[in-house]
């Protein structure tokens, strides 16, 4: 009786062990779990790709209703997979398929907490947010309406205070209905992030970049004091400049720059007061790309050719016919569109491509088409991987390929490409600082910009920044990281940070500060590896196979390997530098400390 009361137990506890999570888990359980994701990805991913597609592409209720229902059933299937990844912790793996694991845990931008009702309410404010920046606009009075665009327009390009100012006060209305949503959508994110095992959304998002958080961060801060000095010397000479022109009512001789006059809605690029920053040498003829496209009178589509070319001269292959038949290029004048330009990678099995971005027959544009693509042939490059690998070697890689092309549109490829003559190209390069001023007030003066950004949204999700300091807190960091100010005071009934579409569409920004610092390792070690001699600013990699084949390789490793790997692969170093920025910029560097010694530069 005894012995078959014990066997019983002994049963039982067999019985019981083998129904639940405590199961001992073999290598092929792990095997089996990726399966199913993988399968689970390629039937639910393209069509949930689809509803966002629609969704950015027709702003309607009902687009909106469709993409808020996949979103929130794409969360859940997801933070349960994740969870499920994460019972396969304390396994002996080997790397591939940890790293595969680890993918799975932490792929979340803004994760929903496992509860139907939670995971509901953060995709309808995710959805609510994208509606409210795509479809945003102010009246004046109701014969004086404009949308992002026709802000823009008059921002870019007036040197009207007034209109500037009021262009600029104008758009930031719609970040006011933005705060409270914006608010509660932190608050689940956050909730979702700690069941995931994270100390917060912050820690989730400093997570993915293969080391700790922490010395994540560090190193991002590292950098920016690297190049520092050459910002601080380019801000100091654009006040000058600004304030000759503007005077001292709009534009102080010391001290911080007013946002509203530097030819940007966000002032993230200075590109467009170049004229009024730069006296070109008479004798040098300059290049105007945006004068060109006009003068040749490109269409939108010919103006991806022409970037599409770029790629194909360094060994890619074309891009589907579906691209051309699927993308957007040009506003619609009969439905809303987000049209923040963007990439998409919506079938990677079929290779369903396409951008969709509302093009502006202009330099800004030309160069963003080059982003675009970058994107566009990096999915290209990854697609035959397994799904959960299908992703840049970090986020930051995604945004710098297209860049890393735009900084090889040099007079030479211009000429090269029929833009310009020989001798336009040559008498062009004559003048160097104009050159560079001119990549500059682009390249340089987005830096603080793309790093204080994510430590504006990492205040709030710690709870550092709370209700009533989040606008006044955001215009701390751009006065301390930017030298900009406001040009009017900014209370907490506004929501500033809601004007920029990566806040509300929940895009993690520290990418872009990557991309900037990495694009000039990229290019000044692809331009050392084809043997160019001449200044960094005058190579381009256009028609190089050699540069072609470097690229491919690393674009091709997805996120299979650890970030480090793939930047090996490439530039042969290990770490972010700010050594390769300085060395691009150097003779423009020189020329604005010289500029400066009288001046009295800096902010307090
Ligand atoms: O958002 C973008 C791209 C799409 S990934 C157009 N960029 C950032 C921005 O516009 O703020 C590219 C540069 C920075
Ligand atoms: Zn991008």
């Amino acid at each position: 009786m005894n012995k078959l009361f014990s066997l019983l137990i002994t049963i039982f506890i067999l019985v019981s062990c083998s129904s639940n999570d405590s199961e001992i888990k073999t290598i092929s359980d792990v095997e089996s779990f990726l399966e199913k994701v993988e399968q689970e990805n390629k039937t639910l991913g393209p069509v949930a790709s689809s509803a966002s597609w629609i969704s950015s592409n027709f702003i309607t209720y009902d687009s909106q209703k469709i993409a808020a229902d996949f979103g929130k059933r794409y969360s859940l299937i997801s933070v349960e997979r994740a969870n499920e990844a994460a019972t396969f912790d304390d396994l002996d793996l080997p790397d591939e398929m940890r790293r595969k694991l680890n993918l799975i845990k932490g792929g979340f931008v803004m994760p929903a907490p496992l509860d139907d009702a939670l995971a509901g309410e953060i995709a309808n404010i995710e959805s609510e947010l994208g509606a409210m920046y795509g479809l945003g606009s102010h009246c004046f009075d109701e014969n004086d309406c404009y949308d992002l665009e026709a802000f823009e327009q008059i921002i870019d390009s007036s040197r009207n205070p007034e209109e500037l100012l009021k262009a600029w006060t104008g758009w930031r209305e719609i970040g006011k209905p933005m705060k409270d949503k914006y608010m509660r959508m932190v608050e689940i994110g956050d909730l979702g992030a700690r069941d995931l095992g994270y100390d917060g959304l912050t820690d989730l998002w400093f997570s993915k970049y293969d080391m700790p958080a922490e010395e994540f961060l560090e190193e991002t801060d590292r950098v920016w004091e690297e190049v520092k000095p050459l910002y601080d010397a380019l801000q100091c000479h654009v006040r000058e400049k600004l304030n000759e022109h503007y005077g001292d009512d709009i534009v102080p001789a010391e001290g911080m720059l007013p946002a509203h006059v530097l030819g940007n809605m966000w002032g993230q690029s200075w590109a467009n007061v170049y004229d009024l920053v730069f006296e070109e040498d008479p004798n040098a003829v300059s290049i105007n790309l945006t004068s060109l496209i006009e003068e040749k009178d490109l269409t939108e589509r010919e103006m991806v050719v022409i970037a599409e070319d770029f790629f194909l001269s360094l060994g890619f292959d074309p891009l589907p016919e579906t691209f051309w038949e699927r993308s957007l290029f040009t506003k619609p004048q009969d439905r809303n569109v987000v049209c923040h330009a963007s990439a998409w990678n919506l079938d990677p099995d079929n290779n369903d491509l396409r951008i969709k971005m509302c093009i502006q027959k202009n330099e800004e544009d030309f160069v963003t088409i080059h982003h675009e693509l970058g994107h566009i042939f990096y999915y290209q490059a990854y697609n035959d991987l397994p799904g959960v690998f299908r992703g840049g070697a970090n986020d930051g890689f995604h945004e710098a390929v297209g860049d890393l092309l735009a900084l090889s549109i040099t007079p030479d490829y211009l000429n090269q490409i029929g833009f310009v003559t020989k001798a336009e190209a040559e008498a062009a390069e004559q003048d160097p600082i104009a050159l560079l001023m001119k990549q500059a007030l682009d390249g340089v003066v987005s830096i603080p910009w793309t790093l204080m950004l994510d430590k504006w949204r990492s205040g709030i999700f710690t709870g550092e920044i709370t209700k009533e300091n989040l606008n006044s807190s955001w215009w701390e960091l751009r006065e301390k990281y930017q030298g900009i100010t406001s040009p009017m005071e900014r209370g907490e009934e506004y929501f500033d940070p809601g004007a920029k579409y990566h806040i509300p569409g929940n895009t993690p920004y520290t990418r872009y500060y990557l991309a900037k610092i990495m694009q000039y390792q990229f290019h000044e070690s692809l331009c050392n590896d084809i043997g160019f001699e001449g200044p960094l600013h005058e190579c381009s990699i256009y028609n190089n196979p050699e540069a072609g084949v470097k690229i491919r390789n690393m674009l091709a490793m997805g996120q299979s390997k650890p970030w480090q790997d793939a930047f090996e692969a490439l530039t042969g170093e290990r770490a972010l530098s700010g050594t390769s920025i300085l060395n691009y910029y150097k003779p423009l560097q020189e020329w604005l400390e010289k500029e400066n010694e009288s001046r009295s530069c800096g902010w307090e």
